[in-house]
């Protein structure tokens, strides 16, 4: 039996073709977020769902960051108040714990964003590195990608460069991408993230959700890593709500 329709090498065509297709349209995009845990995820559905296009680099090959393991490999993931209206937004089902603290599934979480942001039009790129920046008139304008198993095996191999109106930063403790620019511009100083201190840490991350550089957004862990504020530990109601402001303040700017 030979099925031209349904053999070997078709399948590898349908592969092919649809992620060209995927990754010609992203070549340009509104906006290009790095790092897709819980405030990256957020950013990107609600950017996305405002009609930008959004591209989201991720370097590892699961989607979700540091959700998945809650807090020491206990996969519950704890969410204040403020917060809930994102869980509900997302669909997540969370229980009371007390009046100021809610639970839910960090499985569930994960996959719930992720769904959200798929459905809202973000294109994802999982395995991706993004290892420099375009910076033309002062002014962060596209990202240099590679994959990440290049930079792990330390392979000689050239990136690929993406163009975009706006970048967030929002790869977590590392803050990789502010990180290059202070490093290659020196025009932006990492303070380095400071002990834990959860209430006060959860106030400031929203609070700190800023443009860093002109085009650079940073939002999550990333913001700590910046203007050195306390780390929060394993709560992620700021993490949710800084990826909603980082939005906001993106799609203000670009409109
Ligand atoms: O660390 P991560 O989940 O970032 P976040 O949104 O959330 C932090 C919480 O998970 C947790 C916490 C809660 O209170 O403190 O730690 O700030 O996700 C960051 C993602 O960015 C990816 C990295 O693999 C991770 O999945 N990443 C980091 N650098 C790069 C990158 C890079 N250069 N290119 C692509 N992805």
């Amino acid at each position: 039996m030979n099925n031209k329709n349904f053999n070997e090498t078709t399948i590898t065509k349908a592969i092919i073709d649809e992620f060209f297709e995927k990754l010609r349209s992203s070549i340009e995009s509104d906006v290009c977020i790095v790092g897709a845990g819980p405030s990256g995820l957020v950013a990107a559905r609600y950017i996305a769902e405002r009609g930008f296009s959004v591209t989201l680099f991720e370097r590892k090959l699961s989607i979700g960051g540091g959700i998945w393991g809650g807090g020491m490999m206990f996969n519950k993931v704890v969410v204040q108040k403020e917060a809930l209206e994102i869980l509900e937004d997302a669909g997540v089902e969370y229980k009371e714990y007390n009046e100021n603290l809610f639970v839910c599934d960090s499985i569930e979480l994960s996959s719930a964003l992720t769904y959200r942001a798929v459905k809202a039009g973000v294109k994802f790129f999982n395995l991706v590195n993004v290892e420099d920046v375009i910076i033309k008139q002062k002014r962060v304008c596209g990202l240099v990608i590679n994959w990440y198993p290049v930079e792990m095996c330390s392979l000689s191999v050239d990136p690929l460069a993406i163009s975009c109106k706006a970048v967030i930063d929002a790869t977590g403790h590392d803050a990789s991408v502010c990180s290059i620019i202070a490093n290659k511009t020196g025009k932006l100083k990492i303070a380095g993230e400071k002990n834990m201190w959860a209430e006060k840490a959860e106030e400031a991350v929203v609070k700190y959700t800023s443009e860093v550089y002109p085009g650079l957004f940073v939002t999550g862990m990333s913001v700590a890593a910046v203007f050195g504020l306390p780390r929060m530990g394993p709560i992620f109601g700021g993490m949710l709500l800084s990826g909603r402001r980082v939005a906001d303040l993106v799609c203000e700017a670009i409109q």
